[in-house]
């Protein structure tokens, strides 16, 4: 059976989809040591074929994009050659450019769906053997999808099983005959084999030459045995016979008591190795992680993403993987340069406090937008600005240097609103920047000045922040630090 695709873009996994379980993370790294000389020359149209402990990697490259098929290894090349060329046309007809594959969009769902039907195509066999009136039929009747019935010629019949979104074909014996010669022709080609016998009346000749059935015809399928009828039986007799049968691994079971189904169901999922369903934490744990994020608990987060990685391995979910490790890596970074900050300001230890901020020239404001105008015409005077806005004209002052200047850092936060609505000269943004001045006007221009854009308000409230967790006034370093911080984490965000 069809268990994942990989598809790989210059050498870059760029799509994976399972089915069911088969490479994890490091089984799927091995692999592509073996094969990396195949990727790095492709001979297109060419399938090559690996056999591995429990399945089997087909492979192929066009162009810059290589495939990978996992199967059972019960599939021939033979048998994968033409499903393995409809995904390379499919995949090369849709995406001319490989890595749109990465986004999600109709195109991506058109592409799920063929690989649905890819697997449905792949005609996945199921066959259920066993001696005469076991129940054979009975099992069949429970797991076919109805109306999907077809007859193989006179002496079996098939319909469509589907388990897990996966489709099987599902084969029903149809002749009254232990020993017929078309058993062999019956059982060829299965991915699961299922010997029903009955535990109430058994014959162990009968029965064992099931057995050998399976291992001369069968030897790469899986195998699954049904003692059926137990309803029949007490536990005497169960224990009674245990030694008799000589079977290890078979399950006791009643097809007819009701709601055995779910049990057959289990049986086949653990057989055939299929996708186990998402453990009930997964959920919880996701929305967790986001919340730990959003609220900035960033080493805390970090360790429910790990959790959440390790779920994702042990249920080879690559898609949900590779999001995880992204989420941790960019986590790890932001923690990396808080820390960083928080050196650098706990390293600035001369600092004088400063008082008062002395200006060199007089700030001068442009009207509020249509406000100023409602104002006069109401008579009602402008919340005169701060004080620390206006300037003073003595020559002297002009020619402060920047270690000189006091700024009074209290103010921070406490400013009035409209400010945000005070537009400066170029000229006098600049006799301001000569002598420090505001620390939000002087972290604007240095966001400026690394190529982004902060606005004065945030500017303003980023400062007060830093300063009320240094529980100290801001120096002009510490300034100099949040800048290039705010700047770097922009970039990478
Ligand atoms: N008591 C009991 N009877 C069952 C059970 N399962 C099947 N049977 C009965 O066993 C008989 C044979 O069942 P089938 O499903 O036709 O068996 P089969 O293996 O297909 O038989 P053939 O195709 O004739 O070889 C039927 O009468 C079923 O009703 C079970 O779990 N308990
Ligand atoms: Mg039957």
């Amino acid at each position: 059976m069809l268990r994942q695709i990989h598809i790989f873009y210059k050498k870059e996994r760029i799509f994976t989809h399972n089915y069911a379980l088969a490479l994890g993370v490091n089984e799927l790294e091995n692999v592509l040591k073996i094969i990396t000389s195949y990727m790095e020359a492709p001979m297109p149209g060419k399938i090559f074929q690996k056999p591995l402990s429990n399945f089997q990697v087909f492979h192929q490259g066009k162009g810059k994009v290589y495939y990978l098929m996992i199967t059972d290894q019960i599939d021939s090349l033979q048998y994968v050659n033409k499903i393995f060329n409809q995904l390379v046309k499919k995949f090369d007809e849709i995406y001319p450019n490989p890595l749109e594959i990465s986004q999600e969009n109709q195109k991506r769902e058109d592409f799920l769906q063929y690989l649905n039907q890819l697997q449905k195509d792949f005609h996945s066999k199921v066959a259920i053997v066993g001696p005469l009136h076991a129940g054979k039929t009975t099992l069949y009747n429970m797991l076919k999808v109805d109306d999907t019935e077809r007859n193989i010629m006179d002496f079996a019949k098939s319909s469509n099983f589907i388990l897990d979104n996966l489709s099987f074909d599902l084969w029903d014996f149809q002749l009254q005959d232990n020993s017929s010669l078309l058993w062999s022709k019956f059982v060829s080609g299965s991915d699961l084999i299922i010997i029903v016998f009955d535990i109430s009346n058994y014959n162990l000749k009968i029965l064992e030459k099931f057995l050998n059935l399976k291992r001369r015809e069968g030897n790469l399928s899986k195998l699954l045995i049904l003692g059926n009828k137990v309803d029949l039986v007490n536990k005497e007799y169960l224990k009674r016979i245990k030694n008799d049968l000589k079977i290890q691994n078979y399950h006791l079971i009643s097809l007819e008591v009701k709601d055995s189904n779910l049990e057959v169901l289990n049986l086949i999922r653990n057989v055939l190795n299929l996708k186990q369903s998402l453990p009930h934490n997964f959920d919880p744990l996701l929305n967790k992680s986001k919340t730990l994020e959003k609220e900035g608990k960033l080493v805390e987060a970090v360790k429910t993403y790990k959790e959440l990685i390790e779920i994702s391995n042990q249920n080879q979910l690559f898609s949900y993987l590779k999001n995880f490790e992204n989420k941790i890596f960019l986590l790890n970074k932001k923690i990396q340069e808080g820390l960083e900050l928080k050196r650098k300001v706990e390293r600035k230890k001369k600092f004088a406090a400063p008082q008062q901020i002395k200006f060199s020239k007089k700030v001068k404001v442009k009207n509020l937008p249509g406000g100023l105008d409602e104002l006069k015409s109401s008579k009602k005077n402008l919340t005169p600005l701060p004080k620390r806005s206006k300037q003073k004209s003595s020559k002297d002052e002009l020619e402060i240097s920047p270690e000189d200047i006091k700024s009074n850092l209290q103010l921070i936060g406490k400013r009035n609103p409209m400010k945000e609505n005070i537009e400066k000269s170029p000229k006098e943004l600049k006799t301001e920047n000569k002598s420090i001045g505001d620390p939000s006007i002087i972290l604007k221009k240095m966001i400026e000045d690394k190529g982004s854009t902060l606005s004065l308000n945030l500017c303003n409230l980023y400062l007060s922040e830093m300063e009320q967790s240094l529980g100290r006034p801001l120096e002009y370093s510490d300034i100099e630090a949040a800048a290039e911080v705010f700047v770097k984490q922009e970039q990478t965000s």
